[in-house]
């Protein structure tokens, strides 16, 4: 257990009661390792708030103390930044787990931050709407935490990523001040917008403790597709010409070869499309009338790009596709610990990226091994590099494969956030300058640093 003076412990506790402040070793273990296994940290104190008020409060000793606190919602984020690496307090804030009731005049919600993603899915689905963002973990990952990554997932290509849902946020700042702006206007030009400013800020900025999302039509009617691949260009290709000719598609992902003989495996079912490919694609299609003539024309028309298809119409056969795209990262993590590393690149470079990457990998790691998959919709792919026999892969990958795709014009985070991570490789894609506004807002809104220390911004050069 890292140290905290025992009258700060006292004072924290009293704010949310003996409960809700963890300090046992076993008790704090869990908060204090991401998903993956590769972050471990430690702490001497867990807090899990019961109010945006009891946040405040934390947040007013945190700062006058000099105690510096991680923000964590599901734990599920995959870059390093939900975790005490350097013997932080966690601010846990799944208590703040009301879901307020629907406004269906004006198709929004407000939904605490430590609403779970499914939790919120199953809030609006009664009213015939539906959350803009959806992705595998969602019984576990919170909307604050969503929209501190800015999460991406399934739907992008059809509504954005979390940014886009984000109508108000409430939260509150280093010094224990709450910002509140859940009014829920679609048009409100009166100046800065700060959701969008806290939307990727990784717990850098504030804390969020509620937000007005903007819902989406429930499309019930769907129709679901995999499609086998004789090359990941004509993969690329099929995904430009769907994206054209599909009014209604609501997903495009992809799975290269290695990934899909791991996730085959691990869920013991064989490949329902033709096996000799070199990547599918799960595309869905989703409407209030069945989308499936639109969806059978338009991979009709993809003629002879098309190995072979199987059609999921009913929820059974669909869930039966789907599952190959979504216990891929399950599927992974029973190989070892992996690096992840999630990187969108331009349509026109997507082909020769996926086919150099293995090559790129050995030259560093020459056991390391690439899974790839991701959101084709979007541009992109998740490099997963597992070591060999279960250990990780040299570090050295990251460098190889992140500097490869900032020469090629892509990202070094797509969706999963900088954390802790890619902090080191957050120039690939950023000026100096830009980085120095980086730290110039964090300061604005954390004088004293004292929130999510390790996370997005990189060390100052001494
Ligand atoms: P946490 O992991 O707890 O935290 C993530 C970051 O947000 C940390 O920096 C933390 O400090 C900060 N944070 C958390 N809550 C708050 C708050 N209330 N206020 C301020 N800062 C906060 N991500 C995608 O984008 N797309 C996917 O398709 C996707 N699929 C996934 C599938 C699986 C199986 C897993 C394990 C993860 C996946 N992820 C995906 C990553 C992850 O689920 C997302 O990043 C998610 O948004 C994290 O939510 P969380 O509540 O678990 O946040
Ligand atoms: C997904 O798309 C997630 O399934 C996780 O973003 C990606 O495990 C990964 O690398
Ligand atoms: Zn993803």
């Amino acid at each position: 257990m890292t140290s905290l003076d025992k009258s700060l412990l006292d004072e924290f506790e009293s704010i949310v009661g003996a409960s809700h402040a963890l300090h046992e070793d076993e008790l704090v273990a869990s908060y204090s390792t991401d998903w993956t296994g590769r972050f471990k940290g430690s702490t001497p104190l867990v807090l899990r708030p019961g109010t945006t008020e009891e946040v405040a409060q934390i947040l007013r000793v945190a700062s006058d103390a000099n105690v510096a606190l991680v923000p964590q919602g599901g734990n599920t984020g995959l870059v390093g930044g939900s975790v005490p690496l350097r013997g932080e307090v966690v601010l846990s804030l799944l208590r703040l787990n009301v879901c307020e009731p629907v406004d269906v005049l004006a198709q929004q919600v407000s939904l605490g931050a430590g609403v779970t993603l499914a939790q919120a899915q199953n809030h609006v689905s009664p009213f015939n709407l539906a959350i803009g963002v959806d992705l595998a973990a969602r019984d576990s990952c919170t909307i604050g935490g969503m929209i501190a990554t800015n999460a991406g997932g399934i739907n992008v290509v059809r509504y954005g990523p979390m940014r886009d849902q984000l109508l108000g946020v409430e939260a509150v700042t280093a010094d224990g001040s709450s910002i509140s702006h859940l009014e829920g206007l679609e048009k409100d030009n009166t100046g800065y917008h700060l959701p969008g400013l806290f939307a990727g800020s990784e717990g850098s900025l504030a804390v969020i403790t509620k937000a007005r999302l903007r819902l989406h039509p429930q499309l019930d009617e769907r129709c679901s597709a995999m499609l086998a691949f004789k090359s990941v260009g004509d993969a690329v290709s099929a995904t430009a010409q769907l994206r054209r000719s599909v009014p209604d598609l609501h997903a495009v992902e992809v799975i290269f070869r290695e990934a899909m003989d791991l996730v085959s495996d691990y869920i013991s079912t064989s490949i329902p499309v033709r096996s000799d490919g070199s990547a599918w694609l799960i595309v869905e299609a989703a409407s209030s009338s069945d989308p499936t003539d639109q969806l059978a024309q338009a991979i009709g028309d993809l003629g002879d790009l098309v190995l072979d298809v199987a059609v999921g119409h009913d929820s059974t056969s669909r869930a039966g596709l789907w599952q190959f795209r979504e216990k891929i990262t399950e599927a992974i993590a029973t190989r070892g610990t992996p690096h992840k590393l999630d990187v969108t690149l331009p349509a026109s470079e997507l082909a020769e990226f996926v086919s150099r990457i293995p090559e790129i990998i050995s030259e560093v790691d020459r056991r390391a091994t690439a899974v790839m998959f991701g959101h084709l919709g979007d541009g992109n792919v998740h490099v997963n590099v597992l070591g060999d026999d279960g250990l990780e892969p040299d570090n050295e990958v990251e460098s190889a494969v992140l500097g490869y795709v900032a020469q090629l014009g892509g990202s070094i985070s797509a969706e999963h956030g900088i954390g802790t991570a890619k902090k080191e490789f957050l120039h690939l894609n950023r000026s100096g300058q830009e980085i120095a506004i980086f730290r110039a807002i964090k300061s604005s809104f954390d004088p004293k640093g004292i929130l999510s220390p390790n996370t997005l911004i990189p060390a100052e050069e001494q």
